[in-house]
């Protein structure tokens, strides 16, 4: 059976006029179809291009789309379509993507139709797709439908391509809703983007807007595993060979050639857009002109398809554009030449080859630029009489076209050296620039880049929030036999981030009153031993759950509270705490370079909060201190550890386990013992090996335990499950 594969993009790859409907050849298309044959059955889901109000024609175009194309429409209202497409979509993410925050335009409303339109989106891809389907997001319009499809579907296989550079997060992080963005994009089970420093600026924009430590490799989310990876999209390479094959390229070619008969050609083909550096380029060209020894030798073909024409910035680039091309067409212009033939429109795709074949030079110089396929299309199209790549350093395609002449496009005056240098290159040079380009862009074109990407996505993890699902069962089933039987239960439960959610401030997290019920009913509950067993200190113990009939374990072991009674007993008293004034200056010094951070000192440890700190510093001073400790401290009675926005020296001697197996000892009556935890302190409890101790970790990172919920809220379910259901 073919797998099925849901291509979601903004637009339909279709054209729909009349009653006509043409598929478009775009790469995306070309990629799909060069999956190899049998195994996928591929649909696309997608705005049609138009708002078709009447319910009759969209009914219509709907039956024709799926049975003709296998293309599934997704209709939009013209207001609710214009507000997300042109509003939230091109006028202020896209501007931020591409390093502009001058561009940015925001209105409050274009967020409703944004979350609206990814919400019907959402909508059409449960309606279409079955347990298991994978299902491929497109790019910044639909950043919200990964999160919205996991939460819906979480058994889909949900992949999220970036077609666009990912900025730094000084940028990023200019949007009104740069959290929910980047929260929504992780609802994916994988991430492609085109060149590893837009996965490198993403990863630390998670961090450092969400709080959550990445890999370079994957990010633990919400109950899910988010794996990252680099895919340099490609051409249609089939395509263009064909294409170059046929009689009617070498027609057009022809004609081409006697129409510019005499002079160098240098081609510029691009979207109508700022990123594209039409203006930058415009004052290269004016700078070559002015020091051109033969004005007339030489003739720039634009070719600027219009684009995104209902934003002002874009009719604004236009008329800027025309004036300046009209205004260096005066100045430069004889009566044999007018250097600058500008074309406002699109052309047929046999004229762009052999425009791309017959040109001496492409030049290519977006401001910034996800790929640029443009450049790898010229590159293409050189298989004879190759001309020459002048390629922006600040393309994704900059990265793989190494033998291109790099500039800066901002530099104008060098462009246009540049420009004259390439010109004058021998044919032989040419041809030794451009053959090894032309082999990697021929074998690594669009099918491969599909193929690379939904094969990465197939062989993924499966779901973890699934699998711990499947796996709690186990639990319930021992507790459950032990509850009804009546035998004695020991539970040993950590506090923060267990049976309660993380606080920014720990101060404030005591217990809310949900928390307080439970732990009410589990201080009723017959033949059930209750200890709380926490790093926090005495007093916040006391404070938080003295009222509770719990024994209370405080400083990860150093001393204990039994049920009922007042004082403490100390269980450290063989241990010497001298290290803690060594230490301290160290600690100190970490506190003051970085801002946000702070020293916690109990009796028995010495913390260093970092949660407050730009995650991303803190996290890398955080190991920094970790291994200065360590290393200082090898031969010392102590514990270092990096735990959860802190790195905590502790006494060796005092540790959760060693408490945990204590109580086990002094009381042996207990059948069944539990614990759980969500921290690295947690897992010596896990590494302690009895019969019949189930371990919980709560969270989603590696653990020693044999069973995991993913958060707080699932714990408390459980515990209610299984003791006050
Ligand atoms: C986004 C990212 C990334 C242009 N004029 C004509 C024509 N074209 C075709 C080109 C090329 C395509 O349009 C433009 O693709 P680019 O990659 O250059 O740029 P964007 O449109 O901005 O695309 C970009 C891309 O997504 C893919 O991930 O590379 O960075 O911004 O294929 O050939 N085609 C025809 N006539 C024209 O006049 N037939």
């Amino acid at each position: 059976m073919p797998q099925t594969l849901i291509n979601v993009s903004n637009r339909l790859p279709v054209t729909v006029e009349d009653d006509r409907i043409t598929k478009s050849s775009g790469g995306l298309v070309a990629a799909l179809e060069g999956l190899p044959e049998g195994q996928y059955q591929t649909k696309w889901i997608g705005w049609p291009g138009a708002a078709f109000p009447e319910e009759s024609r969209r009914l219509e175009i709907a039956r024709k789309l799926t049975e003709e194309q296998g293309c599934i429409p997704v209709f939009l209202g013209q207001e609710e379509a214009t507000a997300f497409y042109e509003g939230f979509s091109n006028s202020s993410i896209w501007p931020l993507l591409h390093y502009l925050p001058n561009y940015l335009r925001y209105e409050p409303a274009w967020w409703d139709h944004y979350q609206s339109v990814n919400r019907i989106f959402t909508d059409k891809v449960i309606e279409t797709a079955q347990d298991g389907d994978l299902v491929w997001v497109h790019d910044y319009q639909l950043m919200l439908l990964p999160a919205m499809l996991k939460a819906a579907a979480p058994s889909l296989r949900i992949g999220f391509f970036l077609h666009t550079p990912f900025p730094a997060y000084e940028i990023f992080r200019c949007h009104p809703r740069r959290r929910e963005l980047v929260a929504g994009m992780l609802g994916a089970d994988r991430i492609g983007f085109h060149a590893f420093g837009y996965l490198r600026h993403f990863c630390s924009t998670v961090q450092r807007l969400l709080g959550i430590e990445t890999e370079l490799t994957h990010i633990p989310t919400d109950g899910h595993t988010t794996a990252l990876g680099i895919y340099p999209i490609g051409i249609n390479a089939p395509k263009f060979e064909r294409t170059l094959d046929s009689k009617e390229f070498r027609q057009r070619r022809k004609e081409f050639r006697s129409a510019h008969e005499g002079k160098r050609l240098v081609v510029s083909v691009e979207r109508m857009d700022y990123t594209k550096g039409i203006l930058h380029r415009l004052e290269a060209i004016d700078d070559f002109l002015a020091g051109a020894e033969q004005v007339d030798a030489i003739r720039f073909i634009f070719v600027s398809v219009p684009s995104r024409e209902g934003i002002e910035e874009y009719q604004q680039l236009v008329e800027e554009v025309e004036s300046r091309i009209g205004q260096l067409n005066g100045k430069y212009a004889t009566l044999l030449n007018s250097p600058i033939h500008f074309i406002h429109g699109s052309i047929p795709f046999v004229d762009l080859c052999a425009l791309y074949a017959l040109a001496d030079i492409a030049l290519v110089t977006p401001l910034i630029d996800g790929m640029n396929l443009v450049a790898k299309e010229f590159i293409a199209c050189q298989r004879e009489n190759p001309g020459l790549l002048i390629l922006s350093e600040f393309a994704g395609a900059a990265e793989e076209l190494f033998n291109a002449f790099l500039v800066n496009p901002y530099d104008s005056a060098a462009v246009a050296t540049i420009l004259t240098d390439a010109l004058a290159l021998p044919i032989e040079e040419r041809r030794n620039r451009i053959l090894p380009m032309r082999e990697r862009v021929m074998r690594y074109d669009a099918q491969h880049w599909a193929r690379s990407f939904i094969d990465d996505l197939k062989s993924g993890p499966v779901n973890d929030a699934r699998m711990a699902e499947a796996d709690i069962q186990e639990v319930r089933e021992q507790i459950g036999e032990a509850v009804a039987a009546g035998r004695r239960i020991a539970l040993f439960l950590d506090y923060d981030g267990t049976l309660r959610e993380i606080e920014l401030e720990p101060r404030k997290a005591t217990p809310n009153p949900a928390i307080k019920a439970l732990l009410s009913k589990l201080g009723q509950q017959p033949n059930l031993d209750v200890t709380v067993i926490s790093g926090r200190s005495e007093e916040d113990l006391e404070a938080f759950l003295g009222v509770y009939p719990f024994r209370l374990i405080a400083e990860h072991g150093a001393t204990v509270r039994e049920p009922g009674q007042k004082e403490w007993e100390r269980l450290d008293r063989d241990i010497s705490y001298a290290w803690k004034e060594e230490l301290l200056p160290i600690l100190r010094h970490y506190e003051q370079v970085t801002p946000g951070s702070k020293i916690e000192e109990k009796r028995s440890s010495i913390v260093w909060h970092y949660r407050r700190a730009d995650q991303e510093f803190g996290a890398w001073k955080a190991n920094q201190l970790t291994e200065e400790l360590s290393a200082l401290t090898a031969n010392y009675p102590i514990k270092v550890r990096h735990g959860k926005k802190m790195v905590e020296v502790t006494a060796a001697g005092n540790n959760k386990g060693a408490a945990v197996a204590r109580v086990l000892e002094q009381h042996d009556h207990y059948e069944v013992a539990l614990c759980a935890g969500d921290d690295l302190t947690d897992e010596s409890m896990f590494e302690l090996s009895r019969l019949r101790l189930l371990t919980i970790k709560v969270g989603i990172e590696p653990t020693k335990a044999r069973f995991r919920v993913k958060d707080p809220a699932s714990f408390r379910q459980l515990l209610t499950g299984l003791f006050t259901g």
